[in-house]
């Protein structure tokens, strides 16, 4: 038989969204690529995902329900564990009420029908759900605050930028369909500058790179703010009549002169006055990375970047904006699947752990965990692993049998990303796919929609999930269909741009809160200035996204022992490149192999962001559950710790 080719979009948890095109012969995908006419993926596609169907190939694969007996997982039918689930749901909330039943959905599927497990917790409830982000928490809500929406100008409008400020953010790892973009805005004469701790590719591709301390761009960016009142800036009277708090800022950013913020910052003081020029010499994009909002004063930091672009005017601008994120779920019907109802009780994510543990009268008895790795992913991994352990009934829906499955009374299967059926839009870019299923799921494995409705009926509240996989795509996409962008359209198309999004996002400077300003941060604690955490000095710990994983998804080969980089004066005395080390912090360490160089800082150490929790691989048993400021993040970069011989 010829070989086919059928089409998709990339679910995972990437900015990116991916038009998928396969090659597909006997059911079995034979080569996949990008699709080359998608405008964002331009025909290639991630390390981690053109290598996917070879890792689904190698790789244990749920394929069918697992349930626990006599303390192994075994496997059953599907009809037996949807019974056993539906019995233990309904029994527990008989006699403990919903607050006693708590339902985690995290982000490895991006397909918008996956908040279908909401609308079924929401009506058998509402049940216990999670608070907070611990993805995007702080930023997202620094720039609700601020700017009223976290949305972003159209992706291609970067080209029209004369500066690019890449304040931590590395593209060429995780958001890789981005790097085209920063290099046809480099031959249109943008210079690219990179702000980040960490040197790596992306900030080698950069025309500058400027390496501050750990969290010490609040100083860098209030040091900016400085400068440009201190050059006597000529700042544009329409701007600032479109921003409110100007002299509260004005006064905050001059509580210390620019060579004092320059030295809390880290860098030396022409630093901070070469971005304010380039700020003053717009349209300057700001592109504001998901690292560094990881920190306690995250929220703080964010809300001071989005000042600085709104003084100078670069945010009304085409070529400005500080884009931190594209409103992914905006121009859907969000309503179709969620109502909102108050949840009896809230589990903050970042401190997940200790929140359920906590937990009483009635405590968490069951927890229904989707699309997530919770004990490998979220931080302090020793209380989350304890937490799921110490839970009655223990539910993980996933393709595979994670660190989290393994602890689980039931686990039951979903299609991968290549046979998924679903709605996907992106946090990188305007656009808007559908994902259909390039090869068939293994035999009995549902579509999770399926398997929800499935399990709605045995819960009694089947009418309430009812309807086909292409009805509920209807129903989201409705906004769009008054713009001509229904189902059938969209799957003529394959791609979409979103009828409602603005290509300049503030070209008339109105902003989306309630008094239509830019709410300017006024004022912040002096405690974000200390060197933190102040109860324990070390080497910062950073776990940044690797090339081969998608967080604990590893597609290329997945490290046995967590390899840790540092400049060699960091290194323990006498150990070298390859030396075995111990990485030791307050909440725990893990054995790792050194890896020197210099083109690091010496206060920080290096390690990947997705390891596994029972190959001792895993960041998170080092890192501390500490809240961000704003938006119930997870400070996962607050973290210190030491190296020691082996
Ligand atoms: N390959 C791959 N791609 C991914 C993912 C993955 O796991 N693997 N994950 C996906 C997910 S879930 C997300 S949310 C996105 C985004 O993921 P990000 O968190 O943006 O991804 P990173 O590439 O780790 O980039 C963060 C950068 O912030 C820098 N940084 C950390 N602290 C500071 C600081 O204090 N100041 C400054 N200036 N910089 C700092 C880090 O050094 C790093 O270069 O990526 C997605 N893409
Ligand atoms: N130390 C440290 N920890 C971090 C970060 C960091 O930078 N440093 N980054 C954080 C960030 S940004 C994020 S977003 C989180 C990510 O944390 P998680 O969302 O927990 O990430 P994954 O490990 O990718 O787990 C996603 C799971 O979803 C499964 N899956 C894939 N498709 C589907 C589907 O269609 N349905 C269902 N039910 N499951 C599916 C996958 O097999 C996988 O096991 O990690 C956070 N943790
Ligand atoms: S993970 Fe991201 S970059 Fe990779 S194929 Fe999917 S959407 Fe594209
Ligand atoms: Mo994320």
């Amino acid at each position: 038989m010829a070989a086919e080719l059928r089409h998709s979009t990339c679910n995972r948890d990437c900015p990116d969204a991916c038009g998928l095109l396969a090659e597909v012969e006997d059911g079995q995908i034979r080569s996949l690529r990008g699709q080359p006419d998608h405008p964002v993926t331009r025909g290639f596609l991630c390390f981690r995902t053109s290598r996917f169907p070879e890792f689904v190939r190698s790789t244990p694969r749920v394929t069918q329900p697992l349930l626990r007996k006599g303390g192994e997982l075994v496997p059953v039918t599907m009809a037996e564990a949807l019974d056993v689930a539906a019995e233990r749901l309904l029994a527990i909330r008989a006699e403990s009420g919903p607050a006693a039943i708590f339902h985690y959905r995290s982000g490895g599927s991006l397909g918008l029908l996956k908040a279908m497990a909401d609308r079924l917790f929401e009506r058998f409830g509402p049940c216990a759900t999670k608070v907070g982000d611990i993805c995007s928490g702080a930023g997202e809500a620094a720039q609700i605050e601020d700017f009223g929406i976290s949305d972003s100008n159209d992706l291609d409008d970067l080209r029209n930028a004369r500066h690019v400020l890449i304040w931590g953010k590395n593209p060429f790892v995780s958001n890789v369909h981005l790097v085209p973009v920063l290099k046809e805005a480099r031959a249109a004469g943008a210079a690219l500058v990179a702000i980040d701790p960490i040197s790596h590719k992306g900030t080698a591709f950069a025309d500058r790179h400027h390496q501050p301390r750990p969290g010490g761009d609040l100083a860098l960016a209030l040091g900016v703010g400085a400068a440009l009142l201190r050059r006597e800036h000529a700042f544009d009277p329409l701007d600032l009549a479109a921003c409110s708090g100007f002299d509260d800022w004005s006064r905050l950013v001059t509580t210390r002169s620019v060579e004092a913020w320059a030295e809390l910052a880290g860098v030396p003081a022409g630093v901070v006055v070469d971005l304010a020029d380039r700020l003053a010499d717009g349209p300057t994009a700001i592109l504001v990375g998901w690292g560094m909002q990881r920190r306690r004063h995250g929220g703080a930091i964010v809300r001071a970047l989005d000042a600085l672009s709104a003084v100078t005017g670069n945010l009304f601008r085409s070529g400005g904006g500080c884009s931190f994120y594209f409103a992914r779920r905006r121009g859907f019907d969000a309503g179709a699947l969620v109502e909102g109802r108050t949840p009896p009780r809230v589990i903050r994510e970042p401190l997940l752990g200790e929140d359920v543990l906590a937990a009483s009268d009635p405590p968490i008895r069951a927890m229904w965990i989707t699309a997530g790795n919770p004990v490998c992913m979220l931080p302090g991994a020793a209380k989350v692993a304890e937490a799921i352990e110490r839970t009655e009934f223990v539910v993980v829906v996933d393709p595979l049998l994670t660190d989290t499955a393994r602890r689980a009374d039931l686990v039951l299967p979903v299609p991968t990303l290549l046979e998924d059926d679903d709605l996907v839009a992106a946090y990188g870019h305007h656009f808007v796919g559908e994902s259909r299923p390039l090869v068939d799921p293994p035999e009995g494995v549902l579509q999770e929609v399926a398997l929800l409705q499935q399990l709605a009926e045995r819960l009694g509240i089947g009418d309430h999930l009812a309807g086909s996989i292409d009805e509920w795509k209807e129903r989201l996409l409705a906004p769009m269909a008054k713009h001509g962008v229904d189902l059938a359209r969209l799957r003529e198309r394959r791609v979409v741009h979103k009828p409602e999004a603005r290509p300049v996002l503030f070209a008339d400077r109105r902003v989306d809160t309630p008094d239509g300003k830019v709410q300017l941060l006024g004022s912040v604690d002096e405690t974000c200035f200390a060197p933190e955490p102040v109860e324990r000095d070390g080497l910062w710990l950073f776990s940044n996204s690797s090339i081969e994983a998608q967080a604990s998804q590893w597609s290329g080969r997945a490290p046995e022992i967590l390899p840790v980089t540092v400049h060699p004066d960091a290194a323990p005395a006498g150990l070298g490149d390859g030396d075995p080390v111990e990485i030791v912090a307050e909440a725990g360490s893990l054995p790792g192999v050194l890896r020197l160089d210099a083109s690091q800082r010496p206060d920080v150490a290096l390690v990947p962001k997705g390891g596994g929790y029972d190959r001792g691989t895993c960041a998170n048993v080092l890192i501390p559950a500490r809240a961000t400021d704003l938006g119930l993040g997870a400070a996962y970069l607050d973290c210190r710790v030491e190296l020691r011989a082996r």
